[in-house]
């Protein structure tokens, strides 16, 4: 305030002061007192960490990106069998292989017995006391399960061994095992006879009716139901069919052409029940000569249509 009053004294001695330029002179004033205040402020510190470096890191590249320039060796199969040539249902197979490594043996793996596109795979060789050897041996099941077993007459399985080494590189070898059934056929893997079997009458899954057989690989069964008196070859042909001999009735001890009824309700209630206990009697045999007089009616063993 002391320079407040001066000032309005040294306007009125001179006469010359007027209220802007006193205005200006009052702030020039004011920042002289006061403009140093800032400038002894804090200086701007910059004491964070230095971001924007780079860390230095100048390794060079990755030296094991080099090509595999190595002078690594496939193995060699020396020599791959079986020990039989062929096997049935209930046998087995045993493969041995002998495999070497240019690199050493210790640089074999291993290796695997597969099918020749490589989609099935039987197993993992195993390797035997003899360095360098290894065996397999599977079943005719386990080589039913990776592919079905079925065939009429004889097959053949065509195996492929293939072994690794550490690098990666592999060999392949190739055998052919017969499979065989002395049935003729089999079917899902099961050796069937396709000439009587029942469930593969004349093919695998061709089942005959449960009363009726198979012979010849064709089913039989039962005729309808008739009255006693003609032969069982007039009865089947009578339906377009044949007789045969391989129908099988309550007994099962002997094949029969013929079933006998006390009436045609008791045949048709319930038809392949019928008795045949009283004769052996075949397709051709002459009228039927009833030894029961009660028998009126009869159910003859005829081909399917
Ligand atoms: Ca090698």
């Amino acid at each position: 305030m002391k320079y407040m009053s001066v000032l309005r004294r040294l306007c009125k001695v001179t006469r010359f002061c007027k209220r802007r330029v006193f205005a200006v002179v009052l702030g020039m004033i004011a920042a002289g007192i006061f403009g140093g205040c800032g400038a002894n402020g804090p200086a701007s510190s910059d004491a964070g960490p230095d971001a924007g470096q780079a860390d230095g890191d100048t390794d060079n590249p990755d030296a094991d990106s080099q090509s595999d320039s190595d002078t690594n060796e496939p193995p060699m199969i020396l020599s791959f069998g079986t020990n039989v040539s062929d096997i049935t249902e209930g046998e087995s197979v045993t493969f041995t292989a002998v495999v070497s490594d240019p690199d050493g043996i210790d640089d074999l793996i291993g290796g695997a017995l597969k099918s020749p596109d490589g989609t099935v795979v039987y197993g993992a060789f195993a390797t035997s006391a003899q360095e360098g050897a290894y065996t397999l041996t599977i079943t005719w099941n386990a080589v039913d399960q990776a592919q079905s077993i079925e065939f009429t007459g004889e097959d053949t399985r065509t195996f492929l061994a293939e072994f690794f080494d550490i690098s990666g590189h592999t060999v392949v070898e190739q055998v052919t095992i017969q499979l065989y059934c002395d049935t003729g056929a089999a079917c899902d893997g099961k050796c069937v006879d396709l000439s009587t079997s029942s469930n593969n009458c004349g093919a695998c899954r061709h089942a005959c009716a449960v009363a009726g057989g198979c012979s010849s690989g064709a089913c039989y069964e039962w005729s309808s139901c008739t009255e006693v008196g003609d032969t069982c070859d007039d009865i089947c042909a009578s339906e377009g069919r044949t007789c045969a001999v391989v129908c099988f009735g309550s007994d099962l001890t002997a094949p029969r052409a013929v079933l006998h009824y006390m009436d045609i309700n008791a045949c048709i209630s319930d038809p392949g029940s019928g008795s045949s206990l009283t004769s052996v009697r075949y397709c051709d045999e002459p009228v039927f000569v009833p030894a029961f007089p009660f028998w009126t009616v009869e159910q003859c063993c005829c081909s399917t249509p």
